[in-house]
């Protein structure tokens, strides 16, 4: 039960990233990058102050679109490579909601680029967290979108002849409005772009090297932290959206993390949407009789 003060106040409290653990333990194989991830995510939330019951977190299908069921808000595990689709909807519904988007590389890059395209250009305000361990991790590790060329795996055995797309430089063109790329271990660094990520209004994007220790044996922990360095570290213009590319398409002894583009000041999707002036359509009387609505629910359940 909710305790109140002597003034019939609910108490501030200062929540901790414990409090958004899920009653769900991942099942994740232990090393898997994932974890990393989650962590980041829940310290993040923690940290900017929010409440459980004001986020909602959706996946597609993979083991890194599991996370919802592991991560305490309102959430919704959709179908492979729908998650944005979904996501753009709650957020159109209850656009005072803070909606996380999670999921994979084949989920996100591959059967749901579409909607990553779309999602990018319409700018819509959320904030998308891609578990890019470049393989189908949940299917046991076959090639995905962002998959390094050549690359031996159990559908490729002789080598991927295919060119990976750059989630950076695609995100840029497409319109994103914040575009970054974080590695799961660097816990410090990954929690404050996830903050950066979800303060910024606008489509915001996250692309988590986040390994694959089962199925994926070149891009491993040790590889990125021999080859990750941070634009922070150095001076990098984020309204520069020409050197953000040069720099996101770099692929060897430098591979950079951090902020790349930001477009601060952008309208989003809902600040177009002249309905959503008078408050979340989700809060809105529907128009219709107790009767009408309960048929409404049969028919969609
Ligand atoms: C429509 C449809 N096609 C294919 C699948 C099979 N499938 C499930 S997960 C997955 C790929 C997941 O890869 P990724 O998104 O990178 O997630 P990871 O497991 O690596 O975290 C595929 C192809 C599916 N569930 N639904
Ligand atoms: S198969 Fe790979 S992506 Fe899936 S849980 Fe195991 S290590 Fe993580
Ligand atoms: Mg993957």
């Amino acid at each position: 039960m909710t305790s109140v003060n002597v003034a019939g106040e609910v108490p501030e409290v200062k929540l901790t990233a414990r409090d958004f653990k899920g009653l769900v333990d991942p099942d994740w194989c232990p090393g898997c990058g994932d974890f990393g991830v989650i962590n980041g995510i829940q310290r993040a939330c923690a940290e900017l102050g929010l409440r459980p019951h004001e986020i909602l977190t959706v996946s597609g299908i993979g083991c890194s679109s599991n996370l919802p069921g592991y991560f305490n808000s309102y959430g919704m595990h959709t179908l492979h490579g729908r998650s944005l689709a979904v996501a753009t909807g709650a957020k159109m519904a209850n656009h005072e909601l803070t909606v996380l988007v999670t999921g994979g590389d084949g989920d996100g890059y591959g059967i749901g680029g579409n909607h990553f395209t779309h999602t990018a250009r319409r700018n819509v305000d959320l904030t998308y967290i891609v578990m890019n361990n470049q393989i189908y991790g949940l299917t046991t590790g076959q090639i995905s979108p962002t998959s390094t060329f050549g690359m031996k795996t159990k559908s490729t055995p002789f080598g991927s002849v295919e060119m990976p797309v750059n989630p950076i430089t695609s995100a840029i063109m497409n319109g994103a409005t914040f575009v970054s790329r974080a590695y799961s271990s660097d816990i410090r660094h990954l929690t404050d772009t996830i903050k950066k990520a979800i303060t910024h209004k606008g489509f915001s994007l996250v692309d988590v090297f986040s390994p694959c220790v089962t199925f994926n044996l070149d891009n491993t922990h040790d590889f990125f932290k021999e080859h990750v360095r941070k634009l922070e570290d150095e001076e990098h213009d984020t309204s520069d959206w020409k050197t953000a590319c040069e720099k996101a398409m770099m692929w060897g002894d430098t591979i950079y993390t951090g902020v790349f583009f930001q477009k601060k000041e952008s309208q989003d999707l809902g600040d177009q949407e002249p309905v959503l002036e008078d408050g979340p359509l989700a809060f809105r009387p529907l128009g219709l009789s107790k009767e009408q609505g309960d048929r409404v629910v049969r028919r969609m359940l």
